[in-house]
């Protein structure tokens, strides 16, 4: 009986936290899902987060304020890739979340999507002297990595894509609460150009830290010499915006 009351209680506290902190993992630990795997990894999810990333989650940036449906420039996102499109079998992705975590992940598509849902309007912005506003659908990263239960000392998110691009990102931006993993462009599903099955979308952020085609996430405390394709040749690292 004891038992029972401690796990309810810390369950309660969970859920408290969740609301708090805009988290909504909650809805998907009702909704149910059915594979064993997923249910572990649900379980998972009534573990709190470390004190460093609740203390980042509740104090993150302000949201940047967003666009109006009328306001989407469907034709302006243009397609900047330093290589060619890979290919990529949906069926088969896996996103792989690794390095300093205590839950290392690997989620299929239709686990991702099984996650709660938001979308965004914002304003794409590329160096090169163009930008688009486009509506961006997806999972929240902060969502992802509260799954992956990162250690306390984890201070940047390393990505790696497809077509061998390569980023890192600053905790708090990839935790802030306009930083997705998107899956769907303008209401329709990600076409395969603008990094489908998965890619990064945010308004804190220059496009070229929006990788396309994510595949591995490593939560980790240190930055390996190489942190972006294009800073290391030459471009910034934080590239706010
Ligand atoms: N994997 C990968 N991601 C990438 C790039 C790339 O070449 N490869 N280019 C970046 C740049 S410079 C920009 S502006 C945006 C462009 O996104 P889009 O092609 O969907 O318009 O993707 C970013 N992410
Ligand atoms: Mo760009």
């Amino acid at each position: 009986m004891d038992f029972i009351h401690v796990h309810q209680h810390n369950k309660l506290q969970r859920r408290q936290f969740i609301k708090v902190a805009g988290l909504s993992g909650i809805s998907f630990l009702l909704g149910g899902c059915g594979t064993p795997a997923f249910e572990d990894l649900v379980g998972k999810l009534s573990e709190p987060l470390n004190q460093k990333f609740e203390n980042l989650i509740f104090n993150s940036q302000k949201p940047v304020s967003e666009f109006s449906l009328s306001e989407i420039e469907p034709k302006a996102l243009i397609v900047n890739t330093f290589r060619d499109t890979p290919i990529i079998d949906t069926e088969k992705y896996r996103l792989i979340v690794d390095g300093e975590v205590n839950n290392p992940l690997s989620l299929s598509m239709a686990e991702i999507q099984a996650l709660p849902q938001t979308s965004m309007i914002i304003r794409h912005v590329c160096v090169e002297g163009w930008a688009a506003i486009v509506q961006w659908g997806g999972i929240r990263l902060r969502e992802i990595v509260a799954l992956a239960q990162p250690k306390a000392n984890v201070q940047y998110a390393y990505f790696k894509s497809a077509d061998g691009y390569y980023e890192s990102w600053d905790l708090a931006s990839v935790l802030h609460p306009q930083t997705l993993l998107a899956y769907q462009k303008n209401g329709q599903p990600l076409p395969v150009d603008n990094g489908a099955p998965l890619r990064l979308a945010s308004p804190i952020k220059l496009g070229y830290k929006q990788s396309k085609w994510v595949t591995k996430i490593s939560l980790v405390s240190y930055l390996p010499p190489f942190k972006g394709y294009w800073e290391d040749r030459g471009y910034e690292w934080f590239a706010g915006l």
